[in-house]
């Protein structure tokens, strides 16, 4: 049955989320604080970048099922996608959470469901949402329904993974439940797994620790060959072919709004009992840190004192726009600290945001001694060395995220380093 929905917060999950739901028959009244986001997205712009996020943002828009605006309304459903990041203690800063949920109780009425898609820490339903849920009135879990239900998808496959990917529905009752899969069976494909809430929250905050934890492991592995005449990525790779072993990558560092997030939440509540997640996070956090020293060191190498460094890659990840807790730009700040300088480029990030930026990739390699790959965007694994190389002063390059075929390079006349690897080196 086609419902009313509102839907809270209109950022990398709540505007795809808006969309889907619109352009499968439901009327949709989106909610953003940010006035230029509610702007644009009512004539059809994009304040974020998504695949195919533009064509069905049109059609939502065209058909009339959806609008944003900078208040709620009543509606059936009401679903709050606000971030819900940490503070610089690395606490659950939940503010965003519990104001969304105090703005929709003056529109909340009997029958409503609310859904949570945001990723908490286990009982923040419970313990902060349903309090403020309290004073519509209503009697929570008969009158009023509420559960947890948490994206899952990866920024840049978003709709791929909203359709296909299995969901996890956390009610705080069975009918609760039951009335959100219901919902998301408009358009999920993938199974959709019932438990209660506070399981639902544990399972999300699970997915993203067992990532982060594993990517701290291949981050040491990288260490630990960067001294012993060993290339990780070879290795990683080779251990991977048992049918039991599944180890991420090395890279820079960690960033996202997640997994150097959500860790930080079971940390959080028991501190003594996370030892190896609050060391896994420990040990992504410092990479940014060892890459600035390894400019430092391959630059020292090659007697370059006083070297130029062209930092390619802000974004967090490869082939999208999203900069936030991206490893660059500590690398940055660490570079600033050692008093190196550099360019930066990226051809996904349209606008200067950070330090010495260009939208111009020759400017970025103009007198570089050192050019440094961040981000494995597509733009850059298939950089010219033959092209570069008229472009740079010195013909140094560091690869942290093994995106270049550095033998290529070798062959062009750089002096080559791959985070990870000093097999070569
Ligand atoms: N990274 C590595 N090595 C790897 C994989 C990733 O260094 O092997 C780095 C990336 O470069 C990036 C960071 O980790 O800086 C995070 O990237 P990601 O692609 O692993 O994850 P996110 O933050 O884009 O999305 C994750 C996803 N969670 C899982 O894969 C378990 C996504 O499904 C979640 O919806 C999302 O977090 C979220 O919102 O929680």
């Amino acid at each position: 049955m086609k419902k009313s929905l509102c839907v809270v917060g209109l950022g990398y999950i709540g505007l795809p989320t808006s969309v889907m739901f619109a352009i499968h028959g439901h009327k949709v009244h989106g909610v953003d604080i940010n006035h230029k986001a509610v702007e644009m997205i009512n004539n059809k712009q994009l304040h974020i970048e998504e695949n195919g996020l533009q064509e069905r943002l049109e059609e939502a828009v065209d058909a009339g099922l959806f609008q944003a605006s900078v208040e709620p309304t009543e509606a059936d459903v009401f679903v709050i996608a606000v971030p819900s990041p940490i503070r610089e203690d690395k606490t659950a800063n939940l503010d965003y959470v519990r104001k969304a949920t105090e703005a929709i109780v003056p529109f909340v009425k009997e029958g409503n469901l609310v859904i949570l898609e945001s990723t908490v820490p286990p009982r923040t339903v419970e313990d902060v949402m349903i309090p403020v849920l309290e004073q519509t009135g209503l009697a929570i879990g008969e009158e009023l329904f509420v559960s947890h239900s948490p994206e899952r998808v990866i920024p840049g496959k978003v709709f791929q993974e909203l359709v296909d990917n299995d969901r996890i529905v956390g009610g705080i009752n069975e009918k609760s439940s039951t009335m959100t899969k219901e919902l998301y069976q408009s358009f999920v494909k993938g199974n959709i797994h019932l438990t209660d809430a506070t399981t639902a929250e544990m399972a999300k905050v699970i997915e993203n620790t067992y990532r982060d934890v594993n990517i701290a492991f291949a981050n040491e592995l990288a260490l630990i060959s960067d001294k012993i005449g060993v290339n990780s990525w070879e290795a990683i790779k080779l251990a991977n072919y048992h049918p039991r072993v599944n180890i991420h990558t090395p890279g820079p560092g960690v960033g996202g709004h997640c997994i150097a997030v959500d860790p930080w939440f079971l940390a959080e509540i028991e501190p003594d009992l996370s030892k190896i997640i609050q060391l896994s996070r420990n040990t992504n956090d410092y990479m940014p840190t060892y890459t600035a020293e390894q400019i430092q060191q391959i630059s020292k190498e090659q007697f370059i004192n006083d070297p130029k460094v062209a930092l390619f890659g802000l974004s967090f990840k490869a082939n999208i726009d999203d900069q936030r807790e991206s490893p660059s730009l500590k690398v940055i700040m660490e570079l600033v600290e050692k008093g190196i300088s550099f360019t930066t480029f990226d051809p996904h990030i349209k606008d200067n945001v950070a330090s010495n930026q260009t939208q111009d990739m020759d400017e970025a390699l103009k007198d570089a001694d050192i050019l440094v790959i961040l981000t494995d965007h597509d733009e850059f694994k298939q950089l010219d060395p033959e092209y570069i190389k008229g472009k740079m002063k010195n013909r140094l390059v560091f690869d942290t995220k093994n995106a270049l075929s550095l033998d290529e390079w070798k062959n062009a006349g750089y002096v080559t380093k791959r985070l990870g690897d000093s097999k070569n080196g």
